[in-house]
């Protein structure tokens, strides 16, 4: 008797582990996304129900071969998914390096929420040494994203990005335009040095003047661009001729509430102090 009901029970079981296999065989595939730097590896797996949806995201950290991170990374939803080094065109990369220079890699994690824009994230994670075991920062994005380049020549990247409060602000997504953005990682802190590249400034802002003049021409007003231009401006100290520039561009019947609006919103977002 007792065998019998043994047998049925592992009947049971061997049939409830093939239908169960043979479900996620058919609907989910495993996928990952690995990088490397010296003797730390990173590896994101996750399966794919569907086309948009993301499951079981998990990341793992390895030293010389040991595991020392296997996390499921939460998902705010089934949209969320990891990308690789996006924009570097290596979608199946990890962006494994030193950020700050102590001679250990950082692991970035990107993620995509999906949606028509919005918004990119990074999970960094840096190697405390004393604990043994890696901590993490996020980093939201917005709609733009980042990319990693050195832009003094010190043998550490910046994140190259952009001002993303500035999406929607003015203007439609397609004609915001965005101050320029630079960002370490410094001590497990993201710091914004923008206002160390007053260059880059100055070229950006020259771009947003450029694209205000173009867009202008097709009938656009180009308020989402003149509020960029200008915010740029103020970190380069020239707030004052900023304003004249962007008080002569806009003619416009609403020039006196945008001039308002633009005043406001560029103390809010601390570019006016
Ligand atoms: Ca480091
Ligand atoms: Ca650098």
């Amino acid at each position: 008797m007792s065998a019998i009901r043994s047998f049925i029970s592992q009947s049971l079981v061997g049939l409830a582990f093939l239908s169960a296999s043979s479900v996620l065989l058919q609907s989910a595939t495993a996928e990952s996304i690995s990088g490397k730097s010296g003797n730390v590896q990173a590896q994101i797996t996750y399966e794919k129900p569907q086309e948009y949806q993301y499951k079981n995201v998990r990341l793992q950290i390895s030293r010389s071969g040991q595991t020392v991170l296997d996390k499921k990374l939460p998902q705010e939803s089934e949209y969320d998914r990891p990308i690789g080094d996006l924009l570097e065109g290596q979608e199946k990369n990890i962006p494994v390096l030193d950020l700050d220079g102590n001679k250990e890699p950082e692991v970035i994690a990107d993620f995509f929420t999906g949606g028509a824009h919005c918004c990119t994230y990074s999970l960094i994670y840096r190697y405390d040494s004393k604990a043994k075991q890696y901590k993490k920062i996020r980093h939201e994005w917005g709609n733009g994203g980042y990319r990693l380049k050195d832009l003094d020549n010190d043998g550490l990247p910046e994140f190259d990005s952009r001002d993303d409060r500035f999406a929607y602000a003015f203007s439609s997504y397609a004609a915001s335009g965005y101050p320029l953005q630079i960002w370490q990682y410094r001590q497990g802190k993201m710091v914004n040095v923008t206002r160390r590249y007053p260059k880059l400034i100055a070229s950006n802002a020259a771009e947003l003047w450029k694209t205000y003049n173009e867009i202008r021409q097709q009938g656009e007003d180009g308020k989402g661009f003149l509020a960029a231009y200008l915010a740029d401006k103020y970190m380069l100290g020239q707030g004052q001729q900023g304003w004249q520039q962007v008080q002569q561009a806009y003619k416009k019947s609403d020039r006196t509430e945008f001039f308002t609006e633009l005043r406001k919103f560029l103390r809010e977002t601390g570019y006016i102090k």
